[in-house]
């Protein structure tokens, strides 16, 4: 397969004004009527020829104003039609023939679970009929769905419903109209046996919005919360950045088979079932917070996305950065503002600083690609988010508010580029952001070294940072970027921030600093005692800095840091520390040896009064192994395993009585709702049980079989089944399972959970599990969820076996994405991650994952995995 380069750039030689769609629905033959009208672009070749994107289509006729088109005049291969002379406005009318059925790549229409559905972004709507595919080309549509009355009682598509009626055989029709032009991959269509919860939201300006949440049945009960952030994020795009919705109809579908949490077709948005259902008995406080936060993703494209889209799919991080910032932001206004920035960044600096130290990193806007479907990434999202979280504290919240402002304003109705939003920020700010840009170019994580200094005798504090970013594939030689740095300095006798003058100038207590140079030196006069320095607050910039922090440094920010995100990173930096040390011990066979300022800090915090009961929970959580690995030069997979188990096990037993009073402290059993007092005390609980049960002790095991017993709500019932699954003690474990996995049989998301708890166990035998459940009736290769929540769990999150130094984990992988290379090429590229991170291990492991890689290679690949496996093995 050949790579699309963004250089290559070109606008449209035509442009389609106007849409008009009839499917005749039909698992095996659906027929698909378009008729474009379509016009030459001014700035267009007077003659040049028509090209149109189409896979997997059966051409069944075609005419251009009404005249039907002889053989030689067109031609058709597997990827476009090409009708070499055209005049400059015509109607172009096309029937082709697709079998949703036969779809197993979920791209364009399919089925799931019976029903029909698409999924066009990013270049599925060249699956459903010949089109210009392209973000470019908007155009309005007008689409009539055609089904049987009996299994296709409800036929939705974009925009509103304008006409509906009888057919003869029992089937029926229902014509939508979306008058907001837009490009194919925002176009959709469900057809179903549906019900639905309806609700209404009046915008600011008063109009009335009717809310629709569409569900198989039995799922009729599960959609409460989901319409409740729906509610609270239209009210708060209209607040944050006074954009209201602009349609009388607003339409979210649920459906059991999607590659991806959800989807912002306008008007229409399709959810994986997984991203919109929860039930207190079925979803935990995590899915809870997840579908919120997905929920209001998909409605904030209504704008960054959709009124405003990308002129091409290098610039994906356009629309997909800016939103993720958008959801984050709402997410912290609505839950605990620290502890969503703790979670977000610990997950980043896990997952996207892997993926950018790996062989697919690349920049927020790449320059080439085989496979657009491979880089919706951890970069292309969560970097982009946190790049426009830069923006946005360079340019203070009043300009962020008037260049985004002028952004929807100036190019609404528009495809455009990530310059198009940066001049938009710059001309709202006046500051100067060309330095800036170089974000969205440069792939791979800059490294910031520090050094601070104190003068005793004149209270300067010279604090000097050095920058680098390291070379990424294809990308050897970096320039310095403009980072910001939010800083304070903690002084050692207050324990308070201290007033910052800089070059004279007063700039309070916590302030943020250019770093633009390779180099840079920053003189803070006037410091009247000794500071720790407090670097990088709130994770002011994706980056990796460096401070030789000694332990009571550390332990000091850990109890002083006025900000919440260093208070709680001085505490992962001080485990980690300690974890440095128990891993070298496990490495060299020498007793390992508790820090007890380790032990002595997780008193003081247990001990403490904090008011943020969440941030405590955070607090006291161990860095995950991922990020433990993410900090290895070399990762020992064993080393760490042990290492972070050992800390987990001194600090139980030392603070056992804590842990316990904690626990019993945040033990309720008022009835369940997912608000923040709630969450955070379940999060305590749980944190307290985790501590208990790393012990083992009968008391702690009872607790953990009296809370699973309790069925008071997901959240406890998942945590004590995981803790009771993952000890030693099978003879409480397996009865636990199979009760779960009984009463809970009929219910797929709650299955995947059941998935997901097994094969995390550490013991040795679950490869054999996770074998045995590949054949278990719930689980289905052809069901993304399932092979995620089974396969993607046990690669991903159990580190100890999936690393197995026999290579049977490894093995696992690739027998999988071998078989799904054929059936989902998307989820097949997605799930190789783990294989292709060989190089942070030891030789023998590189070579059974190489090994593994040059397996999957060998066979005939879908350009999804090709690009992914020609990356790994270069
Ligand atoms: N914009 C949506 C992207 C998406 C997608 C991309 C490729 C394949 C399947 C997909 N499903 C959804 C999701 C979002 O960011 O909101
Ligand atoms: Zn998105």
């Amino acid at each position: 397969p050949k790579p699309t380069y963004l250089s290559d750039y070109r606008p449209p030689a035509y442009r389609v004004t106007h849409t008009e769609l009839t499917f005749d629905l039909d698992a095996k033959a659906t027929r698909v009527k378009a008729r474009l009208h379509m016009e030459r672009h001014p700035q267009a070749k007077n003659g040049a020829a028509l090209e149109l994107d189409g896979e997997r289509l059966t051409l069944i006729s075609i005419a251009i104003d009404g005249q039907p088109l002889g053989e030689d005049e067109y031609s058709v291969d597997a990827e476009r039609l090409i009708i070499e002379s055209v005049p400059q406005t015509f109607l172009l009318d096309t029937e082709v023939e697709i079998s949703p059925a036969s779809n197993t790549a979920l791209s364009g229409l399919y089925q799931s679970s019976g029903m029909f559905c698409t999924q066009c972004e990013a270049e599925g709507f060249r699956r459903i009929t010949f089109y210009p595919d392209r973000p470019d080309v908007m155009a309005t549509f007008s689409t009539t769905v055609i089904g049987s009355a009996t299994t296709e009682p409800v036929l939705l598509a974009n925009g509103n419903p304008v006409e509906r009626g009888s057919l003869p055989e029992g089937r029926h029709f229902v014509t939508w109209d979306d008058p907001h032009p837009k490009p194919s991959y925002l176009f959709a269509l469900v057809a179903g046996d549906l019900e639905k919860v309806e609700d209404r939201f009046t915008t600011a300006s008063g109009r009335e919005v009717t809310l629709q949440i569409w569900v198989e049945e039995e799922n009729l009960g599960k959609t409460d919360h989901a319409m409740a952030s729906l509610k609270r994020a239209m009210r708060w795009d209209e607040h944050a950045y006074g954009r209201e919705y602009d349609l009388d109809l607003f339409m979210i579908v649920a459906v059991n088979d999607f590659n991806m949490g959800a989807m912002e077709n306008k008007g229409l948005n399709i959810f994986n079932s997984a991203a919109v259902l929860t039930h207190p008995h079925t979803a935990t406080d995590v899915a809870f917070q997840r579908v919120e936060s997905i929920v209001a993703h998909e409605y904030f494209h209504n704008w960054s996305g959709n009124r405003v889209t990308c002129r091409d799919w290098f610039q994906l991080s356009l629309k997909e950065g800016f939103t993720v910032f958008r959801d984050q932001c709402f997410s912290a206004d609505t839950n605990s503002a620290p502890v969503k920035r703790i979670e977000d960044v610990s997950f980043f600096r896990t997952a996207q600083f892997a993926e950018d130290a790996g062989p697919t990193a690349h920049p927020i806007r790449p320059d080439h690609y085989i496979e657009i479907g491979n880089f919706y990434t951890l970069t292309i999202y969560e970097k982009g988010a946190e790049v426009v979280r830069m923006l946005s504290n360079l340019v203070g919240p009043e300009a962020f508010r008037r260049g985004s402002d002028l952004y929807f304003e100036r190019f609404d109705g528009q495809a455009v580029t990530i310059e198009d939003f940066v001049a938009c920020m710059q001309e709202a700010s006046g500051i100067d952001l060309s330095q800036f840009m170089l974000w969205y170019s440069q792939a791979g994580t800059p490294e910031i070294d520090a050094h601070g200094e104190y003068d005793y005798a004149n209270g300067d504090y010279r604090l000097i940072l050095r920058q680098r970013t390291p070379a990424t594939p294809g990308q050897y030689d970096k320039q310095a970027l403009h980072i910001p740095v939010r800083l304070g300095l903690v002084g050692t006798k207050s324990g308070r921030d201290l007033p910052l003058t800089l070059d004279g100038e007063s700039l309070g207590s916590d302030t943020v600093i250019h770093l633009r140079e390779e180099e840079q030196e920053f003189v803070f006069t006037d410091v009247s005692e000794a500071p720790v320095p407090s670097l990088l607050r709130g994770f002011s910039a994706p980056v990796k800095l460096r401070f030789p922090y000694g332990r009571e440094d550390l332990a000091f920010l850990l109890a002083n840091d006025s900000d919440g995100f260093n208070r709680w990173d001085a505490g992962q930096r001080l485990a980690m520390l300690a974890l440095d040390d128990l891993i070298a011990a496990h490495r060299n066979g020498v007793e390992k040896v508790m820090d007890t300022r380790v032990v002595e800090a997780f008193r003081h915090l247990l001990n403490a009064e904090i008011d943020d009961r969440a941030v405590l929970a955070e607090m006291l959580t161990l860095p995950s192994e991922a990020y433990i690995a993410e900090q290895q030069p070399l990762v020992d997979v064993d080393a760490i395993h042990a290492a972070r188990n050992f800390v987990k096990q001194r600090l139980a037993t030392a603070l056992r009585d804590d842990f316990l009073r904690l626990y019993k402290a945040n033990d309720s059993d008022a009835p369940y709702a997912p608000d923040p007092d709630q969450i955070a005390a379940r999060g305590l609980k749980n944190v307290a049980l985790s501590y208990l049960m790393a012990i083992e002790d009968e008391d702690a095991i009872e607790l953990a079989r009296k809370q699973f017993a309790a069925d008071h709500n997901m959240t406890d019932v998942r945590h004590a089944l995981t803790l009771l699954t993952h000890s030693s003690r099978d003879d409480i474990a397996e009865p636990a399972l199979k009760a779960f996995g009984e009463k809970w049989a009929h219910d797929p998301l709650v299955m995947d959970q059941w998935f997901a708890i097994q094969v995390t166990r550490p013991q040795p035998d679950v490869l054999d599990r996770v074998a045995f459940l590949m054949k278990h009736p719930a689980f289905s290769l052809k069901n993304p969820n399932k092979v995620r929540a089974l396969i993607g769990t046990f690669a991903g999150q159990n580190r100890v076996n999936f690393h197995r130094l026999d290579g049977a984990g490894y093995r696992l992988l690739a027998d999988v994405v071998i078989e799904l290379n054929r059936l989902n090429p998307e989820i097949a590229a997605r799930l190789i991650t783990p294989l292709t991170r060989w190089a942070r291990f030891d030789e023998t492991r590189q070579d059974l994952m190489k090994a593994e890689l040059e397996r999957i290679r060998a066979e005939e690949l879908s350009p999804n995995v090709f690009e992914v496996v020609e990356k790994a093995l270069a």
